[in-house]
């Protein structure tokens, strides 16, 4: 990590103090070489886990995708919101950001849409394959305007398990990658109650628990510790499970 922001700084240096030469071909092939070794290297060491979690066809699907955990939100609040279709729901962005966020479900479908077939695997050994959609979450994470010094994303989520609010995070890298979106449909529809509806979590590369369903919050924080148990997520705090949680 210390590594690759040197190495960054070095080369923005590089390109600031020479505003002239950069734009000549040679120095552009430079700075391009440069970045395809730094991106090597950067893989080969695994620092920036920038491989993709594969995807599959239409053909895979599952005729069926379970739900596990909280399968619905039992408060009076979430009813009249199904009721409406979750035209009232509202996705809070906030913690290390220029500017707060709050989006509605039409805020999030006039975003970019990323449409992918992931499988899913549950600790509890059970396996699903399907179809989401929706904004990635770096197209958000623009919007709002990550300030230096966040390190994590936390999802704070509508439901109650056992006494305690779920909630999940994921690092930065995760954050940015392409595969992490905010998943609105499955499989073409929009998501069933069961699956987190409106608004859930997918970050391909990650166990199920990471997916965080029934999103009302999206927070950038420097530190995991102050949050609920301090251990990052919901069963992090509770068994033991690893923060990151890679397939
Ligand atoms: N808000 C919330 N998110 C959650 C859970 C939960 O109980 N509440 N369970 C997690 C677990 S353990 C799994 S395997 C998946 C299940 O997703 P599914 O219900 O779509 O199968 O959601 C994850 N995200
Ligand atoms: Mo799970």
């Amino acid at each position: 990590m210390k590594r690759r922001n040197v190495l960054v700084g070095a080369m923005a240096a590089m390109v600031s103090a020479c505003d002239k030469v950069s734009e000549t071909s040679v120095f552009r092939s430079l700075v391009d070489g440069a970045q395809n070794w730094h991106r090597g290297l950067h893989r080969s060491l695994g620092f920036g886990r920038i491989e993709m979690a594969p995807e599959y066809t239409k053909s895979d699907i599952s005729p069926f995708f379970r739900g596990n955990g909280s399968r619905d939100v039992d408060t009076d609040a979430y009813r009249a919101s199904e009721a409406e279709g979750f035209a009232n729901w509202q996705l809070a962005v906030t913690g290390l950001v220029d500017k707060d966020l709050s989006l509605s479900l039409a805020d999030i479908h006039a975003l970019p849409q990323r449409t992918q077939i992931t499988r899913h695997d549950c600790v509890e050994g059970w396996s699903a394959i399907g179809q989401w959609t929706g904004p990635q979450l770096s197209e958000v994470l623009d919007q709002a305007g990550v300030k230096d010094g966040a390190r994590y994303v936390v999802f704070h989520c509508a439901d109650t398990l056992g006494g305690s609010k779920y909630y999940e995070s994921i690092d930065l890298d995760d954050a940015y990658h392409p595969q992490t979106i905010i998943a609105h449909e499955l499989n073409g529809e929009p998501l069933p109650v069961l699956n987190g509806a409106p608004l859930r979590m997918r970050i391909e590369r990650q166990l199920g628990y990471k997916q965080a369903k029934y999103l009302t919050g999206i927070e950038l924080v420097d530190s995991l510790k102050p949050i609920a148990g301090g251990e990052g997520g919901y069963w992090e705090d509770r068994a033991g499970y690893q923060w990151y949680a890679g397939i």
